[in-house]
């Protein structure tokens, strides 16, 4: 039986979203964060010496990291459905976009959190992140001009790994002038998959990230 960790309010909200397109079985376990720091409990460090969230069990094996996570519940859990095949003409694009969320849009958005959150003050240190940022979000919006999903064949997970790091943009303020991504995320949420998570993993409120938006 895979069991997922999830804390509230975090990306392993993607792990249960993936789980409830599949409709697979798998057994969830929720960890509360602290409500002062946001950091996870202690229960999660019992888990992974990390205690970082999603973080999953299966078959003996406990796996970090949300694109390694998706893509081994994809292939090992559900026969590959909602991932894409390399022999697939877009495979290219699906690891790019499974690898983008985490790997590129997120980092700067973290420095922008933590910026927030401790008070600024250094406007050169963030004007290297704020291009960034900029850059980045603006790549996604012209992306998906068009188009329903990131690839053109359909829905995959790779829309998941960027939907959760996307509703992040969204509380920092990032997707105001972004109508695509704004669009994009409402078709998102509107899925049934998503509404299960949601009903399953508990309500997201990802506000608490919103220090410094205006
Ligand atoms: N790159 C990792 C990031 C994992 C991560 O930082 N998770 C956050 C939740 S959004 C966490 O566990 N935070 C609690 C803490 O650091 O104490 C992934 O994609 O899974």
């Amino acid at each position: 039986m895979l069991t997922v960790h999830h804390l509230n309010n975090s990306r392993s909200q993607r792990i249960v979203w993936l789980c409830e397109e599949l409709g697979i079985e798998y057994k969830l376990v929720k960890h509360q964060r602290n409500a002062e720091t946001q950091r996870a409990p202690e229960s999660l460090g019992k888990v992974h010496v990390l205690g970082k969230a999603p973080t999953i069990e299966h078959n003996g094996q406990i796996i970090i990291e949300s694109d390694a996570i998706i893509e081994y519940i994809c292939n090992v859990c559900a026969g590959g459905r909602l991932s894409r095949n390399p022999t697939a003409p877009d495979y290219g694009q699906y690891l790019q976009w499974l690898a983008y969320a985490e790997g590129t849009l997120f980092p700067g958005l973290a420095v922008d959190l933590v910026y927030a959150w401790t008070g600024g003050g250094n406007e050169t240190f963030m004007g290297f992140f704020e291009a960034e940022i900029v850059k980045n979000h603006q790549y996604v919006e012209d992306t998906l001009k068009g188009r329903d999903y990131l690839l053109t064949s359909g829905f995959s997970a790779a829309d998941i790994n960027l939907g959760w790091g996307l509703e992040f943009s969204e509380c920092r303020g990032r997707l105001k002038s972004l109508p695509n991504a704004r669009a994009y995320l409402a078709r998102l949420r509107a899925r049934d998959g998503y509404k299960r998570a949601i009903e399953r993993g508990g309500p997201q409120d990802l506000s608490v990230f919103s220090a410094g938006v205006t």
